[in-house]
């Protein structure tokens, strides 16, 4: 297990002493999160996490496009959380406790009560609304409240938030920060499944405290479990995270991708375009890098890469590392390169996910079923931890440029 207590310090410390040095420019309301990696049995699957999560997105946006938002009718969604999440600290009621929870753009619903259990205090108001979410192979249920939810330093009253009564598979954690599109709350109030449930995002936007409905993320890579080293920015962009143009690309058209961040991209290996120019999804919730099997294939053979027996992913030897060639994204006419570096699992993190020292490990995967399914890549935290990113509600589009991470020799 992660060191929980230690983390949630860290996120309180950074919180504290940083409450107004890390707001760029109000009213933006920037949200230091920290990176942990937990396991609950000594090693993580975390190309099963990936692959599983992925299959449960292409599902429920195929659900939402058939109209079929009672949970008993489709598969609903989203994902198992234990693997590995940035936990952003968060604020509810007045006084407020402080919740650790998942920061999820693949998912709109914010809850709480998984580790920590809800405070009621004044601020608190039980709508009686019975709602249920499940995620791949977890999932919550509990009643639907509202209350004051403190971001940094902004607080929204009257903020729709979930409250856990029985949840699996967050060991670890207090819930979600749900910061996906909201039609992904359909179905989840049980009683109403076609009533949306207002995001944090929105009700900030509705509130008046932030100018658009804007998220900014910076995630930075890193080669330990834990470490404080992301950011949201609500309401906007934090410009000293990223270096060079801002390019933004819009939202697909695409189903299912276009129920979440979606986008269309191609993904070029070296010389060679291994997918052409298709639809998929940006997620913070996804670790890997996930590509539709044909491109995969590919991508195996191009690099020479084996599949591990014991872990799923691809492994090459150092000296296929150092032939390793760039894989170039290309969206909206903007390229973005993905470096050897980048396509590799931090080496000093191998003994973490079942891995062995000796070999060197691919962070691109295959997502399970061939190109044309409206959801063929998902450029999860592996490509955000070297591309600055914006989700753009107001103006639908996503937005990337490149940090000083992007070249980085770190993993
Ligand atoms: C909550 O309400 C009680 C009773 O009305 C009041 O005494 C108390 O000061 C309130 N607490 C806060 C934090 O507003
Ligand atoms: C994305 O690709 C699809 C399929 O080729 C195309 O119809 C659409 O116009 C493209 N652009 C957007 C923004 O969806
Ligand atoms: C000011 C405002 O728009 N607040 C809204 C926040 O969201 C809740 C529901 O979650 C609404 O009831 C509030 O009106």
């Amino acid at each position: 297990m992660f060191p929980v207590a230690s983390l949630l310090t860290t996120v309180l410390l950074a919180l504290s002493t940083a409450a107004s040095p890390v707001e760029i420019r109000s009213p933006l309301i920037t949200l230091p999160f920290a990176r942990s990696l937990s396991t609950r049995d000594g090693t993580v699957n975390l190309l099963q996490h990936d692959q599983v999560r992925a299959t449960a997105l292409r599902d429920r946006g195929n659900a939402i496009a058939a109209g079929r938002l009672d949970r008993r009718q489709s598969n609903m969604p989203i994902t198992t959380f234990e693997a590995a999440g940035y936990i952003a600290a968060v604020g509810v009621g007045s006084p407020a406790t402080t919740y650790n929870l998942i920061v999820d753009t693949g998912s709109s619903n914010t809850w709480v009560g998984a580790g920590t259990p809800y405070k009621v205090t004044n601020t608190s108001v039980d709508t009686g609304e019975p709602v249920y979410v499940p995620y791949g192979s977890g999932s919550f249920s509990g009643t639907e409240y509202t209350d004051t939810v403190t971001l940094g330093s902004l607080t929204i009253t009257k903020q729709s938030i979930g409250v856990a009564s029985t949840s699996t598979d967050f060991s670890g954690v207090d819930g979600v920060l749900g910061i996906g599109p909201e039609d992904l709350t359909l179905g989840s109030l049980t009683n109403e499944p076609s009533t949306e449930i207002p995001t944090v995002t929105q009700n900030l936007s509705t509130e008046g405290k932030i100018p658009a409905e804007i998220v900014g993320v910076s995630f930075e890579p890193s080669t330990t479990t834990s470490s404080m080293n992301g950011e949201l920015t609500f309401g906007g962009i934090d410009t000293s995270k990223y270096n060079g143009v801002l390019n933004y690309t819009p939202l697909t058209t695409t189903s299912p991708a276009s129920y979440y961040w979606g986008i269309n991209e191609s993904i070029t290996y070296g010389w060679t375009t291994i997918l052409s120019t298709t639809a998929g999804i940006v997620d913070t919730g996804t670790t890997l890098i996930l590509i539709a099997t044909d491109a995969f294939n590919q991508y195996q053979s191009l690099t020479g890469a084996v599949s591990d027996s014991a872990i799923g992913m691809l492994r090459i030897t150092t000296s296929q590392y150092n032939a390793l060639q760039n894989l170039y994204f290309s969206i909206n006419g903007v390229t973005y390169t993905l470096t050897p570096n980048g396509q590799i699992w931090p080496r000093s993190l191998n003994t973490y996910i079942g891995g062995s020292s000796s070999y060197v490990y691919l962070i691109v995967n295959d997502i399970g079923s061939n190109s044309g399914s409206g959801l063929d890549f998902v450029n999860g935290k592996g490509f955000l931890e070297r591309f600055y990113s914006v989700f753009d509600t107001t103006n639908s589009r996503v937005g990337l440029a490149t940090t000083s991470y992007t070249y980085a020799i770190i993993n």
